[in-house]
């Protein structure tokens, strides 16, 4: 029996062609880096599984704070979560931009929550899950 799979997928042309041009840029190829991302992505959403285990780790976000709203609104939500936040840092990148690493513990349901809050928030750019099982 062969401890290879093979498959195929249907993706955006310009995605691909991004993909590859990385992949030979960083030596690998195709198949490595395409189990690489396949590995990235069940540890990037392994932990949220089991709604009521114990989980920690770091919520990242990139945002423009000159939305109206956003420094408020993002105030209000980690209010809302004080059991599960831990510290906040922020980090004021340059004008516009800013940085904020917000350290959790929690059950699983709690933060999945707390995740889909600031995924929904006008004004963030980017955020970064990245939850460890801890038991
Ligand atoms: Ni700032």
């Amino acid at each position: 029996m062969s401890n290879v799979a093979r498959f195929s997928v249907s993706v955006n042309p310009q995605l691909l062609e991004e993909f590859d041009k990385l992949t030979t840029e960083v030596g690998s190829n195709r198949s490595m880096a395409v189990e690489s991302a396949m590995r990235g992505y069940l540890v990037e959403h392994k932990w949220t599984m089991k709604d009521n285990a114990d989980v920690a780790g770091a919520l990242i976000l990139f945002y423009d704070h000159h939305v109206k709203g956003v420094m408020e609104i993002l105030t209000q939500i980690q209010h809302d979560y004080i059991d599960v936040i831990y510290s906040t840092t922020h980090i004021h990148l340059e004008h516009n931009n800013c940085l904020e690493i917000i350290a959790v513990r929690g059950q699983v349901k709690k933060l999945k929550a707390l995740k889909k809050s600031i995924e929904s928030i006008k004004g963030v750019k980017q955020l970064q899950v990245s939850i460890m099982n801890i038991q």
